[in-house]
């Protein structure tokens, strides 16, 4: 049977989630990294995924799964260690909801990358303070149930770790610890697993 295949990108958080999942599941020598630049205009991640974005994954059956909550609920699906993804009840919702708040951080924070990126005079300021106050509230928010997040890992957990390390990555000099210490306990500790370590995000080579 031929491997699983995922479109990937060293800087993205979504993909980043994934090869965590597959780490934590002792998935990741069943899946092929395929490279993908989904800025350069020759790309062909739309040829599986038709919203044209990373990570997409080709499954052993042929089937592509997108976007990054499917494929990791999906690869949680094909081990039989402890689930990331909770069994129906209060738990799979904390996760859920974890997972979303965690990935909407990262939504608005690609947004802002995206507006910083663009040339000075088409930048709209009102638009990037609106996509840093949706990560300045979310962070909040983390920080408010930080020590709630002890317990066994969850997606909620990875996603919540992918999310506030590509905010280091990507937004450095952004104090994000200073008024939440729990959440930045919190975050060195978890940075601290191997399948953190092992996928920290890095710029391609050029
Ligand atoms: N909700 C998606 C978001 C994926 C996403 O935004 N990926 C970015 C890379 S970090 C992308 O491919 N962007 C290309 C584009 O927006 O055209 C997921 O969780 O997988």
């Amino acid at each position: 049977m031929s491997p699983m295949k995922l479109h990937y990108s060293p800087t993205s958080p979504f993909v980043r989630k994934v090869s965590v999942v597959a780490l934590e599941t002792g998935l990741d020598s069943r899946i092929e990294p395929i490279p993908a630049n989904v800025w350069d205009p020759s790309n062909k991640v739309a040829d599986h995924n038709p919203l044209g974005k990373i990570p997409a994954l080709v499954t052993e059956g042929g089937e592509t799964l997108f976007d990054s909550p499917v494929i990791c609920e999906y690869l949680d699906s094909l081990h039989d260690g402890l689930k990331l993804f909770p069994p129906p009840g209060g738990a799979r919702w904390t996760a859920l909801r974890r997972q979303a708040l965690a990935d909407g951080i990262l939504d608005a924070g690609v947004l802002r990358l995206l507006e910083n990126r663009r040339s000075e005079s088409e930048q709209s300021a009102g638009w990037i303070a609106r996509q840093s106050a949706a990560v300045t509230r979310g962070l909040d928010a983390l920080e408010d149930e930080a020590e709630e997040l002890s317990g066994p890992v969850t997606i909620g957990h990875i996603a919540i770790g992918c999310a506030v390390g590509w905010l280091e990555f990507r937004f450095g000099d952004d104090d994000w610890r200073g008024n939440r210490p729990a959440l930045a306990r919190w975050y060195d500790n978890f940075a601290r697993r191997p399948s953190m370590e092992r996928t920290v995000p890095q710029e391609a080579a050029t």
